[in-house]
């Protein structure tokens, strides 16, 4: 249910009207039809000025001429079509420049708005214009299209591996703290999906819109992430705001031939943004050299007309809890001292629960493990967790110790701070179990206590 608080908010009656912007390509009709009848019936009249609907080159006919008959007596709806193929970004921009609300909304083409979606957004908008706003984004199953509201329980914030995956995570207890644990209240998230958010029109332009010389999909959310936190803005999420959107398995259309533009893309937001973290990325993506990536020149210059502050005040100011290489207490391969077997443990995207394992050290499998400072023993976004039960497996990381708090001790035991036991390998070197710690040397593991090469936060610098 919807968070009881916030039906009990009493909104002006004088928010700032809104654009909402629908970037398409083939879409499904049925589909699209829902997400623009849900913007109309459940945005207050005079609060909506007009829905943009943005066709990014769609050739499905039904999105021709009969999208046009169909809205042809709806005074709000506009169409406006690119004549080739340019990707969200620039189908977005092409919306945002017929646009006339004093606030922009974007969504995805496959949504559906629920009663009371846009009030909270636009009275944050209202008080501070530098603030952006999401909504909770609930799910639309795919399959039956049914719609699954997510509680207060459910609430999630931003963030992004090196991989430049948005990933979410639950509410860090520092921000829980700071709105006094009240479900109701709006919170802080360091990135946001990308697909739906509200964001004043004058704000959008200033801080520079988007970088136009992103293709297709994937990085510009990372991008206006970063940028609207390092010049001075805030990226929050409301409670009280519910989208539903349809997360679909597989891209559907078309992308381009011969080039990565997700990849692409990323490179011009890590070169523009990253500063020297953005070698993070080029390792775990292992370019030693950068492809083509286009000019990056304007964004360059933008970040220094807005005197933006740099990618490590991110870090230490808005995520904090956001996981640095170079900070790691251990990191490599973690090798039995008895036999010559190492750890494995594999946590691929939306994949859990799968149990450690011991592969031969010398196998080309890529085995390194880090020892965060949350004292997480890490790879990718799994970490070793141990439940008492038998067992030890990856799960996605919590940063909330319990299970997943690990030390690696002076005499090189792997002790689990909660169960307060020691993992241990089995004499014939087949199996892993947590024991008693006893420091005989089937419980000794071999681990450099250091973590890689790569730039680290210097917490004691003001900035
Ligand atoms: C998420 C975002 C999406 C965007 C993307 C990263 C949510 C819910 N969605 O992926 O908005 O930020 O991450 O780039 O947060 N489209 C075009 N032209 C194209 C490709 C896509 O117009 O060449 C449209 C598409 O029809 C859709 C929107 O852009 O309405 C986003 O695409 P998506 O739904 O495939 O992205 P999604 O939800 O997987
Ligand atoms: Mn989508």
């Amino acid at each position: 249910m919807l968070i009881s608080r916030c039906k009990l908010i009493k909104y002006p009656e004088d928010l700032p009207d809104v654009s909402v912007i629908v970037t398409f390509h083939n879409e499904a009709w049925s589909v699209l039809l829902r997400s623009v009848h849900s913007i109309i019936n459940k945005t207050p009249k005079h609060l909506l000025r007009e829905v943009i609907l943005a066709d990014d080159c769609s050739d499905m006919p039904h999105l021709g001429e009969p999208l046009e008959k169909y809205f042809v007596d709806y005074q709000k709806v506009k169409i406006v079509r690119a004549t080739s193929r340019e990707g969200l970004v620039r189908a977005r921009l092409r919306g945002y420049r017929v646009a006339t609300g004093a606030v922009l909304v974007f969504l995805d083409s496959h949504i559906e708005c629920t009663e009371g979606w846009i009030e909270p957004m636009l009275d944050r908008i209202s008080r501070n214009w530098t603030t952006v706003v999401t909504p909770c984004i609930d799910v639309i199953d795919d399959d039956t299209f049914g719609f699954r509201f997510q509680g207060a329980k459910d609430m999630f914030a931003g963030g992004f591996d090196w991989k430049m995956v948005f990933i979410w995570h639950s509410l860090p207890e520092n921000e829980q703290k700071r709105r006094n644990y009240e479900d109701h209240l709006p919170y802080r998230s360091p990135t946001m999906a990308g697909g739906l958010f509200a964001i004043s029109r004058a704000y959008f332009t200033y801080i520079g819109t988007y970088d136009d010389g992103m293709d297709i999909w994937g990085g510009e959310n990372l991008e206006i992430s970063f940028r609207i936190w390092m010049c001075g803005g805030t990226l929050e999420t409301t409670p009280c705001s519910h989208v539903g959107h349809i997360f679909r398995k597989r891209s559907p259309y078309k992308w381009r031939k011969n080039v990565d533009v997700v990849r692409r893309n990323n490179i011009r937001l890590c070169e523009v943004w990253l500063d020297e973290y953005k070698q993070y990325y080029y390792d775990k993506i292992g370019i030693q050299t950068l492809p083509e990536y286009g000019n990056i020149t304007s964004r360059i210059e933008l970040r220094k007309k807005l005197k933006c502050k740099s990618f490590e005040w991110f870090l230490k100011n808005v995520y904090p809890e956001m996981w640095v290489p170079g900070e790691s207490l251990a990191y490599g391969q973690i090798a039995a001292k008895t036999q010559p077997y190492c750890l494995m443990g594999d946590c691929g995207y939306g994949q859990t629960g799968k149990p450690i394992s011991l592969v031969n050290c010398s196998s080309g499998h890529n085995k390194v493990m880090y020892l965060t400072m949350a004292k997480e023993i890490k790879r990718d976004n799994g970490c070793v967790d141990y439940s008492g039960k038998p067992g030890i497996q990856m799960e996605s990381c919590h940063q909330r110790r319990g299970n997943q708090e690990w030390e690696y001790r002076e005499d090189n035991t792997l002790y689990h701070v909660f169960s307060q036991k020691c993992l241990e390998i089995s004499q014939d070197g087949q199996t892993l179990f947590m024991n008693t710690c006893l420091g005989t040397d089937y419980q000794i593991w071999l681990w450099n206590r250091n973590g890689p090469p790569g730039p680290t936060r210097n917490w004691n610098s003001l900035d």
